[in-house]
Protein backbone atom coordinates (compact mmCIF):
# COMPACT_ATOMS: atom_id res chain seq x y z
CA UNK A 1 0.00 0.00 0.00
CA UNK A 2 1.64 2.97 -1.18
CA UNK A 3 0.61 6.16 1.49
CA UNK A 4 1.50 9.71 -0.32
CA UNK A 5 3.45 11.85 2.11
CA UNK A 6 1.60 15.31 1.99
CA UNK A 7 1.36 18.01 4.72
CA UNK A 8 0.19 16.94 7.95
CA UNK A 9 -2.95 18.86 9.11
CA UNK A 10 -3.46 19.99 12.35
CA UNK A 11 -7.12 18.31 13.01
CA UNK A 12 -8.73 21.95 13.55
CA UNK A 13 -12.42 20.52 14.20
CA UNK A 14 -10.77 17.74 16.92
CA UNK A 15 -10.07 21.40 19.01
CA UNK A 16 -13.68 22.62 18.38
CA UNK A 17 -15.09 19.97 19.77
CA UNK A 18 -12.37 18.82 22.35
CA UNK A 19 -13.20 22.77 24.14
CA UNK A 20 -16.53 22.82 23.67
CA UNK A 21 -17.10 19.48 25.44
CA UNK A 22 -14.37 21.03 28.40
CA UNK A 23 -16.28 23.83 28.36
CA UNK A 24 -19.66 22.18 28.95
CA UNK A 25 -21.68 23.79 26.56
CA UNK A 26 -25.60 22.80 26.05
CA UNK A 27 -26.26 21.25 22.60
CA UNK A 28 -27.23 23.85 20.08
CA UNK A 29 -30.58 24.15 19.13
CA UNK A 30 -30.98 23.03 15.73
CA UNK A 31 -32.40 25.46 13.35
CA UNK A 32 -35.55 24.21 10.90
CA UNK A 33 -34.30 23.77 7.82
CA UNK A 34 -35.37 26.67 4.66
CA UNK A 35 -38.38 25.62 2.71
CA UNK A 36 -38.00 23.59 -0.17
CA UNK A 37 -40.79 22.51 -2.70
CA UNK A 38 -40.84 19.00 -2.60
CA UNK A 39 -41.14 16.86 -5.87
CA UNK A 40 -39.65 19.52 -7.66
CA UNK A 41 -36.55 18.35 -8.83
CA UNK A 42 -35.99 14.72 -10.35
CA UNK A 43 -33.82 11.62 -9.11
CA UNK A 44 -30.18 11.86 -10.27
CA UNK A 45 -27.55 8.78 -10.39
CA UNK A 46 -24.60 9.45 -8.76
CA UNK A 47 -22.26 9.32 -12.10
CA UNK A 48 -20.39 5.87 -13.22
CA UNK A 49 -16.29 6.40 -12.32
CA UNK A 50 -14.01 5.95 -15.38
CA UNK A 51 -10.52 3.95 -14.91
CA UNK A 52 -7.97 5.41 -15.33
CA UNK A 53 -4.63 4.65 -17.13
CA UNK A 54 -2.78 2.20 -14.91
CA UNK A 55 0.03 3.87 -12.51
CA UNK A 56 2.50 2.27 -10.60
CA UNK A 57 1.34 0.80 -7.44
CA UNK A 58 2.14 -1.76 -4.57
CA UNK A 59 -1.06 -3.42 -5.07
CA UNK A 60 -0.91 -6.65 -6.83
CA UNK A 61 -2.47 -6.20 -10.79
CA UNK A 62 -2.40 -8.13 -13.53
CA UNK A 63 -3.63 -7.17 -16.96
CA UNK A 64 -7.17 -7.30 -15.97
CA UNK A 65 -6.78 -4.69 -13.46
CA UNK A 66 -9.01 -1.32 -13.00
CA UNK A 67 -7.27 2.05 -12.11
CA UNK A 68 -9.22 4.36 -10.55
CA UNK A 69 -8.30 7.40 -8.68
CA UNK A 70 -10.81 9.63 -6.47
CA UNK A 71 -10.14 13.05 -5.45
CA UNK A 72 -11.74 14.26 -2.22
CA UNK A 73 -12.18 17.75 -2.32
CA UNK A 74 -14.95 20.30 -1.02
CA UNK A 75 -17.57 21.66 -3.49
CA UNK A 76 -20.46 23.49 -3.25
CA UNK A 77 -23.28 21.24 -3.90
CA UNK A 78 -26.93 22.49 -5.32
CA UNK A 79 -29.33 21.02 -2.81
CA UNK A 80 -31.76 23.85 -2.01
CA UNK A 81 -32.15 26.66 -5.06
CA UNK A 82 -30.31 29.75 -4.41
CA UNK A 83 -28.57 28.14 -1.14
CA UNK A 84 -25.24 26.80 -1.85
CA UNK A 85 -24.20 23.60 0.21
CA UNK A 86 -20.60 23.33 0.93
CA UNK A 87 -20.19 19.12 0.66
CA UNK A 88 -16.88 17.18 0.95
CA UNK A 89 -17.14 15.08 -2.29
CA UNK A 90 -15.46 12.10 -3.84
CA UNK A 91 -14.16 13.52 -6.91
CA UNK A 92 -16.12 16.50 -6.51
CA UNK A 93 -19.70 14.49 -6.61
CA UNK A 94 -22.13 14.38 -4.08
CA UNK A 95 -22.99 11.26 -3.20
CA UNK A 96 -19.91 9.79 -4.75
CA UNK A 97 -19.30 8.38 -8.03
CA UNK A 98 -20.34 4.76 -8.31
CA UNK A 99 -17.81 2.06 -8.98
CA UNK A 100 -18.59 -0.97 -10.66
CA UNK A 101 -16.50 -3.85 -10.44
CA UNK A 102 -16.35 -7.17 -11.13
CA UNK A 103 -16.26 -10.75 -9.05
CA UNK A 104 -12.41 -11.98 -9.62
CA UNK A 105 -10.64 -8.96 -11.06
CA UNK A 106 -8.64 -6.17 -9.07
CA UNK A 107 -9.71 -2.86 -8.71
CA UNK A 108 -7.13 -0.58 -7.59
CA UNK A 109 -8.10 2.82 -6.34
CA UNK A 110 -6.13 5.90 -5.59
CA UNK A 111 -7.70 8.15 -2.93
CA UNK A 112 -6.08 11.90 -2.96
CA UNK A 113 -7.10 13.80 0.00
CA UNK A 114 -7.57 17.27 -1.06
CA UNK A 115 -9.45 17.98 1.81
CA UNK A 116 -7.88 20.33 4.98
CA UNK A 117 -8.08 17.84 7.48
CA UNK A 118 -7.08 13.54 7.74
CA UNK A 119 -9.64 11.43 6.17
CA UNK A 120 -9.98 7.39 6.24
CA UNK A 121 -12.02 5.44 3.33
CA UNK A 122 -13.87 2.02 3.94
CA UNK A 123 -15.18 -0.01 1.04
CA UNK A 124 -18.17 -1.46 3.25
CA UNK A 125 -19.22 -4.81 2.74
CA UNK A 126 -15.91 -5.23 1.06
CA UNK A 127 -14.40 -8.31 1.32
CA UNK A 128 -10.46 -6.55 1.29
CA UNK A 129 -6.97 -6.93 3.22
CA UNK A 130 -6.47 -4.96 6.59
CA UNK A 131 -3.97 -2.65 4.97
CA UNK A 132 -7.24 -1.54 2.70
CA UNK A 133 -10.05 -2.10 4.66
CA UNK A 134 -9.75 1.48 6.33
CA UNK A 135 -8.76 1.01 9.93
CA UNK A 136 -9.83 3.62 11.66
CA UNK A 137 -6.52 5.13 12.43
CA UNK A 138 -5.31 4.43 8.70
CA UNK A 139 -4.95 8.10 8.02
CA UNK A 140 -4.98 9.83 4.44
CA UNK A 141 -3.42 13.42 5.37
CA UNK A 142 -4.22 16.57 3.60
CA UNK A 143 -2.97 16.41 0.41
CA UNK A 144 -1.54 12.71 0.69
CA UNK A 145 -3.02 9.68 -1.03
CA UNK A 146 -3.33 6.03 -0.09
CA UNK A 147 -3.51 3.00 -2.74
CA UNK A 148 -6.16 0.38 -2.24
CA UNK A 149 -6.43 -3.12 -3.72
CA UNK A 150 -9.59 -4.43 -3.64
CA UNK A 151 -9.66 -7.81 -5.42
CA UNK A 152 -13.15 -8.45 -5.58
CA UNK A 153 -13.13 -12.05 -4.59
CA UNK A 154 -16.75 -12.12 -3.14
CA UNK A 155 -20.14 -12.36 -5.08
CA UNK A 156 -22.26 -9.69 -6.84
CA UNK A 157 -22.97 -7.28 -4.63
CA UNK A 158 -24.11 -3.92 -3.74
CA UNK A 159 -21.46 -2.34 -1.28
CA UNK A 160 -21.10 1.80 -0.46
CA UNK A 161 -17.28 3.49 0.42
CA UNK A 162 -17.56 5.75 2.67
CA UNK A 163 -15.22 7.88 5.39
CA UNK A 164 -13.87 6.12 8.61
CA UNK A 165 -11.92 8.42 10.38
CA UNK A 166 -11.54 7.61 13.96
CA UNK A 167 -13.65 10.34 16.04
CA UNK A 168 -14.80 12.03 12.66
CA UNK A 169 -16.75 9.69 10.45
CA UNK A 170 -20.05 11.39 11.25
CA UNK A 171 -19.27 14.57 10.40
CA UNK A 172 -17.43 13.44 6.93
CA UNK A 173 -19.93 11.38 6.32
CA UNK A 174 -22.82 13.72 6.73
CA UNK A 175 -20.74 16.16 4.62
CA UNK A 176 -20.79 14.08 2.04
CA UNK A 177 -18.06 11.25 1.74
CA UNK A 178 -20.13 8.29 0.73
CA UNK A 179 -20.63 6.51 -2.69
CA UNK A 180 -21.93 3.47 -4.35
CA UNK A 181 -19.58 0.44 -4.73
CA UNK A 182 -20.91 -2.47 -7.06
CA UNK A 183 -19.46 -5.74 -8.03
CA UNK A 184 -21.15 -7.96 -10.74
CA UNK A 185 -20.81 -11.67 -11.76
CA UNK A 186 -21.57 -14.26 -13.92
CA UNK A 187 -24.59 -15.70 -12.01
CA UNK A 188 -25.79 -12.86 -12.08
CA UNK A 189 -25.66 -11.37 -15.49
CA UNK A 190 -27.69 -15.29 -16.24
CA UNK A 191 -30.55 -14.43 -14.30
CA UNK A 192 -31.88 -11.43 -16.85
CA UNK A 193 -32.56 -9.45 -13.48
CA UNK A 194 -33.81 -5.84 -14.40
CA UNK A 195 -30.50 -3.95 -15.88
CA UNK A 196 -28.67 -1.16 -17.52
CA UNK A 197 -30.99 1.71 -16.86
CA UNK A 198 -33.55 -0.34 -15.06
CA UNK A 199 -31.15 -1.09 -12.47
CA UNK A 200 -31.23 1.77 -9.86
CA UNK A 201 -28.64 2.88 -6.74
CA UNK A 202 -30.71 4.66 -4.31
CA UNK A 203 -29.29 6.23 -1.16
CA UNK A 204 -31.57 7.27 1.49
CA UNK A 205 -29.96 10.20 3.87
CA UNK A 206 -31.75 12.64 6.06
CA UNK A 207 -30.03 16.41 6.68
CA UNK A 208 -30.83 19.22 8.59
CA UNK A 209 -29.82 22.82 7.05
CA UNK A 210 -28.34 25.90 8.47
CA UNK A 211 -29.94 28.85 7.27
CA UNK A 212 -27.59 30.15 4.67
CA UNK A 213 -27.80 26.41 3.24
CA UNK A 214 -24.94 24.62 4.98
CA UNK A 215 -25.68 21.50 6.64
CA UNK A 216 -26.04 21.39 10.11
CA UNK A 217 -24.28 19.20 12.39
CA UNK A 218 -23.73 19.41 16.37
CA UNK A 219 -20.83 17.30 17.21
CA UNK A 220 -21.81 17.19 20.88
CA UNK A 221 -25.06 15.28 20.20
CA UNK A 222 -23.65 11.93 20.23
CA UNK A 223 -27.26 10.10 20.86
CA UNK A 224 -27.03 10.22 16.88
CA UNK A 225 -27.76 12.99 13.98
CA UNK A 226 -31.28 13.32 12.70
CA UNK A 227 -32.24 15.50 9.74
CA UNK A 228 -35.62 17.12 8.78
CA UNK A 229 -35.34 16.53 5.15
CA UNK A 230 -34.86 13.51 3.05
CA UNK A 231 -32.52 13.30 0.40
CA UNK A 232 -32.31 10.59 -1.74
CA UNK A 233 -28.72 10.12 -3.80
CA UNK A 234 -28.44 13.84 -2.45
CA UNK A 235 -32.03 15.54 -3.84
CA UNK A 236 -34.63 16.44 -1.33
CA UNK A 237 -37.64 14.21 -1.96
CA UNK A 238 -36.90 14.20 -6.09
CA UNK A 239 -39.35 12.24 -8.69
CA UNK A 240 -38.14 9.47 -11.04
CA UNK A 241 -39.70 9.37 -14.25
CA UNK A 242 -40.56 5.39 -14.83
CA UNK A 243 -42.10 3.22 -17.70
CA UNK A 244 -44.14 0.55 -17.66
CA UNK A 245 -42.08 -1.99 -16.69
CA UNK A 246 -39.50 -3.68 -13.82
CA UNK A 247 -37.09 -2.12 -11.96
CA UNK A 248 -34.39 -2.92 -10.02
CA UNK A 249 -33.72 -0.64 -6.74
CA UNK A 250 -30.26 -1.04 -4.73
CA UNK A 251 -31.64 0.58 -1.75
CA UNK A 252 -28.63 1.47 1.02
CA UNK A 253 -29.92 3.79 3.99
CA UNK A 254 -26.85 6.16 4.40
CA UNK A 255 -28.26 8.13 7.19
CA UNK A 256 -26.15 8.90 10.37
CA UNK A 257 -28.79 7.66 12.80
CA UNK A 258 -31.56 7.36 10.55
CA UNK A 259 -34.23 3.92 10.55
CA UNK A 260 -36.60 3.84 7.62
CA UNK A 261 -39.42 1.26 7.16
CA UNK A 262 -40.72 1.93 3.97
CA UNK A 263 -44.05 1.01 1.98
CA UNK A 264 -45.46 1.92 -1.49
CA UNK A 265 -48.47 4.11 -1.70
CA UNK A 266 -50.53 2.05 -3.29
CA UNK A 267 -50.09 -1.02 -1.38
CA UNK A 268 -47.85 -2.88 -3.73
CA UNK A 269 -45.42 -5.50 -2.43
CA UNK A 270 -41.59 -5.53 -2.63
CA UNK A 271 -39.98 -8.25 -3.92
CA UNK A 272 -36.37 -8.63 -1.87
CA UNK A 273 -34.23 -10.19 -4.19
CA UNK A 274 -30.57 -8.80 -2.45
CA UNK A 275 -29.34 -8.42 1.39
CA UNK A 276 -25.86 -6.77 1.71
CA UNK A 277 -23.85 -9.82 0.50
CA UNK A 278 -26.24 -10.11 -2.62
CA UNK A 279 -28.58 -12.35 -3.86
CA UNK A 280 -30.98 -14.25 -1.49
CA UNK A 281 -31.95 -17.79 -2.57
CA UNK A 282 -34.88 -17.11 -3.86
CA UNK A 283 -37.47 -13.65 -3.88
CA UNK A 284 -39.61 -12.51 -1.00
CA UNK A 285 -42.26 -11.07 -1.15
CA UNK A 286 -43.08 -8.42 1.37
CA UNK A 287 -45.35 -5.45 2.14
CA UNK A 288 -43.13 -3.44 3.20
CA UNK A 289 -39.14 -3.19 3.97
CA UNK A 290 -36.72 -1.82 6.49
CA UNK A 291 -33.46 -0.41 6.53
CA UNK A 292 -31.15 0.39 10.02
CA UNK A 293 -28.07 2.53 9.16
CA UNK A 294 -25.79 1.34 6.69
CA UNK A 295 -28.07 -1.86 5.80
CA UNK A 296 -28.98 -2.52 2.07
CA UNK A 297 -31.79 -4.06 0.71
CA UNK A 298 -32.20 -4.61 -3.20
CA UNK A 299 -35.81 -4.87 -4.64
CA UNK A 300 -37.85 -5.09 -7.80
CA UNK A 301 -41.05 -3.45 -8.35
CA UNK A 302 -43.27 -3.47 -11.82
CA UNK A 303 -44.94 -0.91 -12.16
CA UNK A 304 -46.59 -2.16 -15.34
CA UNK A 305 -49.78 -2.95 -13.04
CA UNK A 306 -50.75 0.96 -13.36
CA UNK A 307 -51.75 3.04 -16.00
CA UNK A 308 -50.14 5.65 -17.21
CA UNK A 309 -50.08 8.70 -15.10
CA UNK A 310 -49.92 7.10 -11.77
CA UNK A 311 -48.35 8.47 -9.36
CA UNK A 312 -46.71 6.35 -7.00
CA UNK A 313 -44.49 7.38 -3.45
CA UNK A 314 -42.06 5.53 -1.65
CA UNK A 315 -43.34 6.27 1.90
CA UNK A 316 -41.41 6.07 5.41
CA UNK A 317 -43.74 5.36 8.25
CA UNK A 318 -41.31 4.86 10.63
CA UNK A 319 -41.56 7.44 13.62
CA UNK A 320 -38.44 8.63 14.84
CA UNK A 321 -37.48 11.85 17.07
CA UNK A 322 -34.64 11.25 18.96
CA UNK A 323 -31.02 9.69 17.55
CA UNK A 324 -31.21 6.81 19.87
CA UNK A 325 -33.42 4.83 18.00
CA UNK A 326 -36.65 4.36 15.74
CA UNK A 327 -40.08 4.31 17.45
CA UNK A 328 -42.84 2.38 16.01
CA UNK A 329 -44.11 2.02 12.28
CA UNK A 330 -46.96 4.58 11.95
CA UNK A 331 -49.08 3.89 8.29
CA UNK A 332 -50.59 7.64 9.38
CA UNK A 333 -47.34 9.32 9.92
CA UNK A 334 -45.97 8.94 6.61
CA UNK A 335 -43.57 10.94 5.03
CA UNK A 336 -43.39 10.00 1.13
CA UNK A 337 -39.37 10.50 -0.13
CA UNK A 338 -39.63 9.86 -3.70
CA UNK A 339 -42.34 9.77 -6.38
CA UNK A 340 -42.75 7.48 -9.01
CA UNK A 341 -43.92 8.96 -11.74
CA UNK A 342 -45.61 6.15 -14.00
CA UNK A 343 -44.82 6.82 -17.81
CA UNK A 344 -45.11 4.77 -21.05
CA UNK A 345 -45.06 0.78 -22.00
CA UNK A 346 -41.37 -0.46 -22.50
CA UNK A 347 -40.17 -3.77 -23.61
CA UNK A 348 -39.47 -5.76 -20.68
CA UNK A 349 -37.52 -8.78 -21.80
CA UNK A 350 -36.63 -8.51 -17.81
CA UNK A 351 -37.25 -11.88 -15.39
CA UNK A 352 -37.45 -12.30 -11.71
CA UNK A 353 -36.42 -15.72 -11.47
CA UNK A 354 -37.51 -18.10 -8.93
CA UNK A 355 -34.00 -18.96 -7.87
CA UNK A 356 -32.02 -16.65 -7.44
CA UNK A 357 -28.09 -17.98 -5.45
CA UNK A 358 -27.70 -21.02 -4.21
CA UNK A 359 -27.33 -20.61 0.12
CA UNK A 360 -25.45 -22.62 1.65
CA UNK A 361 -25.46 -22.49 5.53
CA UNK A 362 -22.18 -21.68 7.58
CA UNK A 363 -21.72 -25.08 9.31
CA UNK A 364 -22.57 -25.42 12.94
CA UNK A 365 -20.15 -28.33 13.44
CA UNK A 366 -16.91 -25.48 12.41
CA UNK A 367 -17.86 -23.05 14.86
CA UNK A 368 -15.13 -23.29 17.54
CA UNK A 369 -16.19 -20.42 19.74
CA UNK A 370 -18.99 -18.54 21.12
CA UNK A 371 -18.68 -14.47 21.98
CA UNK A 372 -20.57 -12.35 23.81
CA UNK A 373 -21.15 -8.76 23.16
CA UNK A 374 -22.90 -6.46 25.83
CA UNK A 375 -24.18 -3.68 24.19
CA UNK A 376 -24.56 -0.09 26.95
CA UNK A 377 -23.61 2.98 27.72
CA UNK A 378 -21.12 4.04 30.76
CA UNK A 379 -19.34 7.18 31.88
CA UNK A 380 -21.18 8.86 29.25
CA UNK A 381 -20.20 7.07 25.97
CA UNK A 382 -21.17 3.87 24.64
CA UNK A 383 -19.51 0.72 24.74
CA UNK A 384 -19.27 -2.43 24.16
CA UNK A 385 -18.44 -4.88 27.02
CA UNK A 386 -17.95 -1.72 28.64
CA UNK A 387 -14.75 -0.34 26.78
CA UNK A 388 -14.63 1.92 24.25
CA UNK A 389 -12.50 1.91 20.93
CA UNK A 390 -8.44 1.93 21.82
CA UNK A 391 -7.06 1.89 18.27
CA UNK A 392 -3.94 0.61 19.77
CA UNK A 393 -5.51 -2.36 21.55
CA UNK A 394 -6.70 -5.91 20.05
CA UNK A 395 -9.94 -6.97 21.65
CA UNK A 396 -9.43 -10.39 20.60
CA UNK A 397 -8.26 -12.84 18.30
CA UNK A 398 -10.42 -15.57 16.21
CA UNK A 399 -8.16 -18.12 14.23
CA UNK A 400 -8.40 -17.56 10.62
CA UNK A 401 -10.43 -20.19 8.32
CA UNK A 402 -12.82 -21.03 11.53
CA UNK A 403 -16.39 -19.71 11.89
CA UNK A 404 -17.73 -18.23 15.20
CA UNK A 405 -20.87 -17.40 17.02
CA UNK A 406 -21.13 -14.10 18.08
CA UNK A 407 -23.73 -12.66 20.24
CA UNK A 408 -24.86 -9.20 20.50
CA UNK A 409 -27.15 -8.01 23.16
CA UNK A 410 -28.61 -5.04 23.77
CA UNK A 411 -29.71 -4.54 27.47
CA UNK A 412 -31.49 -1.19 27.00
CA UNK A 413 -34.99 0.07 26.68
CA UNK A 414 -34.52 2.10 24.27
CA UNK A 415 -31.53 2.18 21.98
CA UNK A 416 -31.01 0.60 18.87
CA UNK A 417 -27.78 -0.60 17.62
CA UNK A 418 -27.18 -1.26 13.81
CA UNK A 419 -23.90 -3.32 14.59
CA UNK A 420 -21.32 -3.85 11.53
CA UNK A 421 -19.00 -6.50 10.96
CA UNK A 422 -16.04 -5.66 8.89
CA UNK A 423 -14.07 -8.44 6.84
CA UNK A 424 -16.61 -10.96 5.64
CA UNK A 425 -20.28 -11.88 5.63
CA UNK A 426 -22.06 -13.20 8.51
CA UNK A 427 -25.15 -15.05 8.73
CA UNK A 428 -27.90 -14.46 11.44
CA UNK A 429 -28.48 -17.42 13.30
CA UNK A 430 -30.74 -16.54 15.63
CA UNK A 431 -32.69 -13.16 16.28
CA UNK A 432 -34.24 -13.32 19.97
CA UNK A 433 -33.94 -17.30 19.64
CA UNK A 434 -36.08 -17.23 16.98
CA UNK A 435 -34.49 -17.74 13.18
CA UNK A 436 -34.50 -15.04 11.19
CA UNK A 437 -37.12 -14.24 8.62
CA UNK A 438 -36.84 -14.89 4.75
CA UNK A 439 -35.26 -11.38 3.90
CA UNK A 440 -32.47 -11.93 6.61
CA UNK A 441 -31.59 -15.16 5.36
CA UNK A 442 -28.54 -14.31 3.14
CA UNK A 443 -25.05 -12.84 3.55
CA UNK A 444 -24.97 -9.91 5.60
CA UNK A 445 -22.41 -7.05 7.03
CA UNK A 446 -24.95 -4.77 9.30
CA UNK A 447 -27.58 -6.13 11.52
CA UNK A 448 -29.90 -4.47 13.90
CA UNK A 449 -29.63 -5.10 17.55
CA UNK A 450 -32.89 -3.25 18.94
CA UNK A 451 -33.55 -2.47 22.28
CA UNK A 452 -33.60 -5.46 24.53
CA UNK A 453 -32.72 -7.76 21.66
CA UNK A 454 -30.42 -10.35 21.66
CA UNK A 455 -28.94 -11.66 18.08
CA UNK A 456 -26.67 -14.24 17.19
CA UNK A 457 -24.56 -13.86 13.93
CA UNK A 458 -22.10 -16.78 12.39
CA UNK A 459 -18.78 -15.13 11.42
CA UNK A 460 -16.15 -16.64 8.93
CA UNK A 461 -12.56 -15.42 9.32
CA UNK A 462 -11.03 -15.62 5.69
CA UNK A 463 -8.05 -13.38 5.97
CA UNK A 464 -5.34 -12.42 8.14
CA UNK A 465 -5.10 -9.12 9.84
CA UNK A 466 -6.37 -6.57 12.17
CA UNK A 467 -10.07 -5.62 11.52
CA UNK A 468 -12.78 -3.61 13.48
CA UNK A 469 -16.84 -3.92 14.02
CA UNK A 470 -19.24 -1.45 15.43
CA UNK A 471 -22.12 0.34 15.75
CA UNK A 472 -22.97 2.27 12.59
CA UNK A 473 -25.16 4.62 14.59
CA UNK A 474 -22.06 6.77 13.68
CA UNK A 475 -22.45 9.31 16.61
CA UNK A 476 -22.24 6.41 18.61
CA UNK A 477 -19.29 5.41 16.73
CA UNK A 478 -17.37 9.05 16.69
CA UNK A 479 -17.68 8.07 20.64
CA UNK A 480 -15.58 5.13 20.17
CA UNK A 481 -18.69 1.88 20.22
CA UNK A 482 -15.98 0.36 17.85
CA UNK A 483 -14.10 -3.47 18.94
CA UNK A 484 -10.54 -4.38 17.32
CA UNK A 485 -9.89 -8.03 16.87
CA UNK A 486 -7.24 -9.40 14.97
CA UNK A 487 -7.42 -12.93 12.96
CA UNK A 488 -4.35 -14.67 13.57
CA UNK A 489 -2.72 -17.60 11.56
CU1 LIG B 1 -25.23 2.41 18.49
Amino acid sequence: VAVGLGAVAWPSRHVAAQAAAALGVPLAVPPASPAVTPFAAPLPRPPVLTPVAPFSTTCPTDASTQYYEIRSRQVAASIIPGLPTPVFAYDGVYPGPTIVARTGRNVVVRHRNELADNIVVHLHGGHNPPDSDGFPTDYIPSGGFRDFCYPNTEAAATHWYHDHTMDFTALNVLQGLAGFYLIRDDVEDSLNLPGGEFDVPLVFQDRRFNPDGSFFFDPLDIAGYLGDRFLVNGVIQPFFPVARRKYRFRMLNGSNARFYHFFLSTGQPFVQIATEGGLLAAPVTRPSVGLVPAERIEVVIDFSVYPSGTQVFLENCLVQTSGIGPGPVNRSQCTPVLRFDVGGAAADPSAIPRVLRPFTPYPLSEVVATRTFVLDFAAGRWTINGLPFDASRVDFSPRVNTYERWRFANTSFTWAHPMHIHHDDFQIERRNARPPGPHEVGFKDTVSIMAGEAVSVLMRFSKVGRYVFHCHNLEHEDVRMMSVFEITP
